[in-house]
Formats: C-alpha cells, structure tokens, sequence
C-alpha cells in the first residue's frame, strides 16, 4: 500500500498549488498553476503505465512553460502578464508554427487549460460516484464531453485504452489518499471547485482576446 506521504501524489498538495495560483486582483498565477499540474503528473504516473503516453505529453508542455518562464519571469509571472507580453511582441502564434519554433505559451497553456476541464469532471464524478461505479466509463465519459473534440484520433484510442487500465475506485481512493467514504467526497468535491475557479478565470482571459482556437 501507499504511504502518502512525502513525494507521493497528495491530493491536498493538487488543491493548494490551485488555490493559490489565484492572486487577489484574481490573476493566475503561473508557477503555482504549473506545481499544480506536477502533483498531477505525479497522480497520472501512479495509475501505471498506460497513463505513460498522456502523463508524457503532459510533461511536454510543462516543459516548454518552464522554458518561457526560465527566461523571463516578470513577463510570464501571470497569464494577464504572459498574454500582454506575447500579444506585443507578436509572439502568440495564431497561425500553425513551423516544427523548429518553440509554441508560444498562451498556445501551450491553452493544452492544459482544456484538459483542467477533463480533470474538473473527472474529480466532481467521483465525488459522486459509489462503490458500484467504474472508474474508467467516468473518466471516459469526462473526457468524451470536455476533450476528445480536441484531440486527434490517434490520441483519443490511447486515452480509451488508459481508462480500461484504471484501478477500481477502491484503488484509486488510496491513490488519492483518503480511506472514509465521507472523506472521499469532500476531497474530491473540494478539488473539483477550486479547480473550477482556476478554469474560468482562465477562460475568461482566453474568451475576452479571441484566443480559445490557437491552433
Ligand atoms: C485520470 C486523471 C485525468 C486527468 C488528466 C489531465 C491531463 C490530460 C492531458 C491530456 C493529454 C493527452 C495526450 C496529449 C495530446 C496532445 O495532442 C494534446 N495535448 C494536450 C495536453 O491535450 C494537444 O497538444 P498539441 O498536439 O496541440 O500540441
């Protein structure tokens, strides 16, 4: 059995790094929204080795943030600050880039944002599911409604072959580290609405520069 503790996932860890990546003024804050999204990396890898190919591409993406943040700080401090800054220099990439160029971040970030969505669902399904539920059919079907229209075929078969691999819900509610079914729904509800907070703030950023398309 898991220990939860230490470098383990934690699902207490998922909610701090998204709440705290809302400043006061209600921007996102993007080293925190990124930790947020390691402890997620590190969920992922704890359901096997199915999860390897999305848990992967995933990865990629935080990398290439990390990469924009690396170098310039200040600018990619928030995502207010990272889209002034890319809209300014023309550096968002609204058009299909060459292979060599680095993708912009707010064509990055937009990646995870939509698959905040997938993890939104996912999270508020289980919080409401029972012993009888089968946790790949809730992860599909959360998945069917906020992000498979984005995905390529190619990717859409792997992710249908990750949740046939997902542990039953007994399982996965170790994973998460809690043991009380009371305990359970809370967590999970909990996460699901901080999560939630992060993904409109987000939106409505993306919604308000007619950036929700970048290809
Ligand atoms: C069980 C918990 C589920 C929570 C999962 C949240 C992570 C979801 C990441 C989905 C990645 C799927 C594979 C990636 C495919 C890429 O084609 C896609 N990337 C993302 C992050 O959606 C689009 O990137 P691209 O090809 O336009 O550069």
């Amino acid at each position: 059995t898991r220990q939860c503790e230490g470098k383990d996932f934690q699902i207490t860890r998922l909610l701090g790094a998204f709440r705290s990546c809302i400043s006061e003024n209600g921007h996102i804050l993007l080293k925190e929204y990124l930790s947020g999204w390691e402890e997620l990396i590190k969920f992922m890898d704890s359901l096997g080795m199915v999860f390897g190919f999305i848990s992967q591409e995933t990865t990629t993406k935080i990398n290439i943030m990390r990469g924009h943040l690396t170098g310039n700080s200040d600018e990619y401090h928030t995502l207010q600050s990272m889209v002034r800054y890319e809209l300014d220099r023309g550096l968002v990439n609204f058009k299909e880039l060459p292979q060599d160029q680095v993708p912009s971040g707010c064509r990055t970030l937009l990646r995870l944002h939509r698959a905040l969505k997938w993890l939104q669902l996912f999270l508020y399904k289980l919080s409401t599911s029972t012993s009888q539920d089968n946790t790949g059919e809730l992860c599909a079907l959360a998945y069917e409604k906020a992000l498979a229209h984005h995905h390529s075929w190619f990717v859409r078969q792997a992710a249908a072959l990750a949740f046939l691999a997902m542990p039953p819900r007994r399982e996965l509610l170790q994973v998460i580290c809690v043991r009380e079914e009371e305990e359970a729904q809370l967590v999970l509800s909990t996460a699901a609405k901080a999560i939630v907070r992060v993904y409109n703030l987000t939106q409505d950023v993306y919604e308000a520069y007619g950036m929700l398309e970048l290809p």
